[in-house]
């Protein structure tokens, strides 16, 4: 299988703000920004497309590292919305699973709900529903259109509002949401998400965890999904393992087969399920 490249793309659009547009503002309004975009006070590049409240993107100028990721937040309430943890990943890595997961193993001692991001679809939150995940009516599916990662990162409130919503009316004790699929650059704001999993695979190749995103070096747990599949792709379990502890600087990481759940399965499982529930409050 050809290893996807996750690495230049951005979604298509023009998010040229991400690296020029403080030195070449002209530009990006005369050319990169295009219908929709403007030049806001602040010299950064704002649009508003698909329904999304007009955001601009951050700068990303390097990974990050995972000592440095932004702390929970101190004043944080969670009498208005519950413990809240955030699933990213690129597309197809297994966050659907690793929510049906979740929700099948935590649904009988915690009361649960779950947010999922499609960009154009409710595609995941039909899914939980039809495999029984949680009771329908605590799943709620949010379409972003094509920015997934700015409803994670710069324009929570498409998330924030149905998890309010959600939490205030099944007193819920821990809530999910998986982001929509997205590039390696998208993570988690700390205003959404008090807890960040990011879920890769091993099918991108084993260069994955090297490439280091955000997602990868900055997230409370990386899990690097269907490890049946690394022989059939030619991936080597030492490298991602070696790559995500230095990249990660030791920070938690664990391999998984999210959906064939075999008894090795479930030892990686529980141990993912166990760094979650230590640092629930
Ligand atoms: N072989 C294998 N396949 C898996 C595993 N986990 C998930 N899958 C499959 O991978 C595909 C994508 O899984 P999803 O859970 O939908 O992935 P996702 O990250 O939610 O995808 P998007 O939301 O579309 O970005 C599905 O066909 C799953 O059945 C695994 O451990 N091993
Ligand atoms: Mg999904």
């Amino acid at each position: 299988m050809a290893s996807q490249d996750h690495h230049h793309h951005h979604g298509g659009h023009s998010h040229d703000d991400d690296h020029h547009h403080r030195h070449h503002h002209g530009d990006a309004a005369g050319k990169g920004a295009g219908a929709g975009s403007w030049v806001g006070e602040d010299g950064r590049v704002w649009h508003s497309h698909d329904g999304l409240a007009p955001h601009s993107h951050e700068p990303i100028y390097s990974a990050g590292d995972f000592s440095k990721r932004a702390p929970p937040l101190d004043s944080r309430s969670f009498a208005d919305r519950a413990f809240t943890v955030g699933i990213g990943g690129p597309v197809g890595t297994g966050k659907t699973a690793l929510m049906l997961a979740l929700c099948t193993c935590l649904r009988d001692k915690y009361s649960l709900a779950a947010v999922t991001n499609d960009i154009f679809t409710k595609e995941d939150g039909e899914f939980l529903v039809k495999h029984g995940a949680l009771p329908e009516e605590r799943i709620r599916a949010v379409e972003t259109g094509g920015c997934p990662h700015a409803a994670i990162r710069e324009d929570i409130s498409i998330n924030l509002g149905p998890l309010e919503e959600l939490s205030n009316l099944y007193k819920a004790d821990l809530l999910l949401c998986e982001s929509g699929g997205d590039n390696l650059a998208a993570n988690f704001s700390r205003e959404l998400a008090d807890y960040i999993i990011y879920i890769i695979d091993v099918s991108g190749g084993d260069k994955i965890p090297r490439t280091g995103g955000p997602g990868i070096t900055q997230a409370d747990l990386l899990v690097i999904n269907k490890t049946d599949l690394a022989s059939a792709v030619g991936a080597d379990l030492a490298v991602m393992e070696r790559d995500a502890l230095r990249m990660r600087e030791g920070g938690p990481f664990v391999f998984a087969q999210v959906q064939d759940q075999t008894m090795h399965t479930h030892a990686h499982m529980r141990s993912s399920l166990f760094l979650v529930i230590i640092v629930m409050p």
